[in-house]
C-alpha cells in the first residue's frame, strides 16, 4: 500500500512509519516538526539524541535499502498543499498522528489551550476535507485515546466505542440502537479526540469514508525492532513533566535516584500499551479497514490496565528508588476503577507483549546510556488543570519566560535549525 503517515516524527509516528516501510508499504511522512520545535519551547529534549529527519531517512536507506519519503508541511494550515499531495501521491490509507499529544500542555496555559484545539481539530477536519476534495478514498487510520471515554468506575468494562442501550419509540416500542460512547475528556487534549469522533462519524454516514480511530492507551518503551536497527533511527523518550508519560517517567526516575512522583494516591487506573505493539495494531488495523459506507470501526488499543501508585511499587522492587506521594496538579479523580475491552485486536491475532521486568530493564538501559543529557529541573509536572490545582504556582521561572515571550507556535521557523 502507498501510505501516508501524519506526524510520523514523534514518538508513536516514527517506530510506525519504519514498521509499515519494513513491511514492504510505501511511505510518505507528511510533519510539520512542531513537536522538534515544543522542545525547543519547552527547554527539554528527548532523552535519546534525534537525528533530523534528512539523517534518519538515510539511515534507514541504508539500514534495508528502503524509501521513506518525506514532505514538511502542516496539515492544520497547508490546506492547499495537501489536496495537491493528495492529488499527487493517492494514497491507499492515510495514517493521523498529527495532533498535539500531551495533557499537561494542553492545559499550561490560555494560549497552549487553544493551540491544541486548533492544531489538533484543523489536522482532523482538514484530513477528511481534503479527502473528498481531491476525490481520494483512502482509509483513514487515526490515532485517539482511551481517554475519550473518561476513567470512571462505571462497573462494566468500556466496549470499543460503542454503547448497546435501549429506547422507547414514539410507537411505545423498546428498541437497541448501538450510540458512540458517552465522552467525558479529562484534558483540553482530550476533548479535541472527543470532537475528532464526531467528525469521522459525519464523514463515515455523509460521504462513505472509510475510518479507523484507535482508542489507545498510555504507551510506554521507546525502541522496537526497527528503529534498534542504527543508532540514527532512534526513538524519542519523553521524560518531562508535560510529554513523559508515567511509566516512562518512573523509569528515567529511578535511574536518577529522583523519588517517583506519584500524584496524590495514586489510585488512578489507566489502561497501557507497549509501543511495539502500538505498531503491531496500526498494521492490524491498516489491513483491516471499513468498507465504504460501514460506520467508524472503533479499537481499544490498550494491552493491560494498573494502578500508577502499583507501577510505583514495580519500579521501586526493581530499582529500590523511594516512592514520593506529590500533589496532583490535575483535575481527576482520586482512586479510579478501570476495565476495557480490546476483544477486537485479540481476534485480529495480536499476541500482546505484557509488562514484565526484563521489558522494564531494556528501557533502564536505555535511560542509562543517556542519563547526562536528563534535565532534573523538567521532571516536576507543574502544570496545573485549575488554579485551585496549582497550589505551589511553581512555574520555574525559565518556563514562565519562554511561554511569555513566543507569541505565537510557528512550527515551521525551527526547521532549518533542526534539519541542519
Ligand atoms: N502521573 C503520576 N505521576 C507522574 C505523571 C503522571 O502520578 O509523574 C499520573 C497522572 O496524574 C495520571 C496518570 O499518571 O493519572 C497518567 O498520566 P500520563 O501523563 O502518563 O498520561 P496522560 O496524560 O493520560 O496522556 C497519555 C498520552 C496521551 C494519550 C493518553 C492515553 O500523553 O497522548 O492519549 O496517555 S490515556 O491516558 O489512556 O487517555
Amino acid at each position: 500500500m502507498r501510505l501516508f503517515i501524519l506526524g510520523g516524527d514523534g514518538f508513536v509516528g516514527w517506530p510506525t512509519s519504519l514498521h509499515l516501510s519494513a513491511q514492504g508499504h510505501e511511505v510518505v511522512i507528511i510533519d510539520n516538526l512542531s513537536r522538534r520545535h515544543i522542545d525547543v519551547e519547552l527547554k527539554v529534549e528527548s532523552l535519546t539524541p534525534i537525528a533530523s529527519p534528512a539523517e534518519r531517512c538515510r539511515a534507514w536507506r541504508e539500514a534495508t535499502g528502503k524509501t521513506i519519503h518525506w514532505e514538511t508541511l502542516d496539515v492544520a494550515s497547508e490546506y492547499s498543499r495537501l489536496v495537491e499531495l493528495l492529488h499527487a501521491w493517492k494514497p491507499d490509507a492515510v495514517i493521523d498522528f498529527a495532533q498535539q499529544r500531551a495533557a499537561p500542555y494542553s492545559m499550561k496555559t490560555p494560549r497552549l489551550k487553544r493551540y491544541t484545539v486548533n492544531n489538533n481539530v484543523s489536522t482532523t477536519h482538514n484530513l477528511l476535507c481534503a479527502l473528498v476534495d481531491a476525490e481520494v478514498d483512502a482509509h483513514v487510520v487515526h490515532l485517539g485515546t482511551m481517554g475519550v471515554y473518561g476513567y470512571s468506575d462505571t462497573g462494566s468494562a468500556i466496549p470499543e466505542g460503542y454503547l448497546n442501550v435501549e429506547v422507547q419509540g414514539g410507537d411505545g416500542q423498546r428498541r437497541s440502537v448501538d450510540i458512540l460512547h458517552p465522552t467525558n475528556p479529562g484534558s483540553i487534549y482530550h476533548a479535541t479526540k472527543c470532537i475528532d469522533q464526531i467528525l469521522f462519524a459525519f464523514y463515515a454516514k455523509n460521504d462513505g469514508m472509510r475510518i479507523t480511530d484507535l482508542h489507545q492507551g498510555i504507551v510506554w518503551g521507546t525502541q522496537t525492532r526497527e528503529t534498534a536497527l542504527d543508532p540514527r533511527l532512534v526513538n524519542r523518550f519523553d521524560y518531562d513533566g508535560d510529554y513523559g508519560t508515567v511509566l516512562n517517567r518512573f523509569l528515567v526516575q529511578a535511574a536518577l535516584g529522583y523519588p517517583l512522583t506519584v500524584h496524590g494516591t495514586g489510585g488512578q487506573t489507566r489502561a497501557f500499551i507497549h509501543i511495539s505493539d502500538t505498531v503491531r495494531c496500526i498494521e492490524l488495523a491498516l489491513r483491516h479497514a471499513p468498507r465504504r459506507g460501514e460506520r467508524v470501526k472503533i479499537f481499544n488499543q490498550a494491552t493491560e490496565t494498573h494502578r500508577v501508585r502499583e507501577l510505583a511499587h514495580l519500579v521501586h522492587r526493581q530499582t529500590g528508588c523511594p516512592i514520593d506521594y506529590v500533589h496532583n496538579p490535575r483535575n481527576e479523580a482520586v482512586e479510579n476503577d478501570l476495565a476495557v475491552i480490546n476483544e477486537q485486536f485479540l481476534a485480529l491475532g495480536l499476541n500482546p507483549v505484557r509488562l514484565h521486568e526484563g521489558l522494564m530493564q531494556e528501557v533502564l538501559d536505555t535511560v542509562v546510556r543517556f542519563k547526562e543529557r536528563i534535565r532534573r529541573e523538567r521532571i516536576p509536572c507543574v502544570s496545573a488543570w485549575t488554579r485551585a490545582h496549582d497550589t505551589q504556582l511553581s512555574l520555574p521561572p525559565a518556563i514562565d519566560d519562554a511561554l511569555v515571550k513566543q507569541p505565537k507556535l510557528d512550527a515551521l521557523s525551527c526547521i532549518g535549525e533542526l534539519a541542519s
